[in-house]
């Protein structure tokens, strides 16, 4: 069982989810056209991991008897000033689900509904290792400049990271 505030709180999230998956893809493709391979992959990957953040609380919705909503997503931007300001932007973005995640936890705590409140604490653990990321990142364009000179060196650092996620991940069958 879950109340109907909760239930619209967690539809809520699943948008705010959706469009950091769309915002993601949309940098993606920027970073692409930029020549940044690196920063695309990279952001590929982030784009994957928000879908599957939403899911996941369209699925525990579903599990306890609620209704999960496809969300409406509005559409994202398209055009970045520069690198260093496209990763400012998902440092933004990622400390504004922080946010959110933890008014949801609030109301989980206030509702005394124990078994959101414990589904919720992947999220807290989630989002302190993204905003640890992508400080590390923007620490590293402070450190080099974003320059058109430096934009090949800001790269390699992203690729870097990919390489360490990816050697991160279970390795899949087949
Ligand atoms: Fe799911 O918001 Fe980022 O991690």
């Amino acid at each position: 069982m879950i109340s109907k505030s909760m239930e619209k709180a967690l539809n809520q999230q699943i948008t705010l989810e959706a469009y950091a998956s769309y915002l993601y893809l949309s940098m993606a493709s920027w970073c692409h056209r930029e020549g940044l391979e690196g920063c695309a992959k990279f952001m590929h990957r982030q784009s994957d991991e928000e879908r599957q953040h939403m899911l996941r609380i369209f699925y525990y919705i579903s599990q306890i008897d609620g209704y999960a909503l496809a969300p409406e997503v509005k559409q994202p931007p398209h055009e970045f000033k520069s690198v260093g300001k496209l990763f400012e932007a998902v440092y933004a973005h990622e400390q504004k689900v922080t946010q959110s995640i933890n008014e949801l936890i609030a109301q989980s705590y206030k509702e005394k509904d124990h078994t959101t409140h414990n589904f919720l604490q992947w999220y807290v653990e989630e989002q302190r290792e993204e905003e640890a990321l992508m400080r590390t990142i923007l620490d590293k364009i402070k450190l080099i400049g974003d320059s058109p000179q430096s934009l090949y060196f800001i790269d390699m650092e992203v690729e870097k990271i990919n390489k360490q996620q990816e050697s991160a991940e279970p390795a899949t069958e087949g």
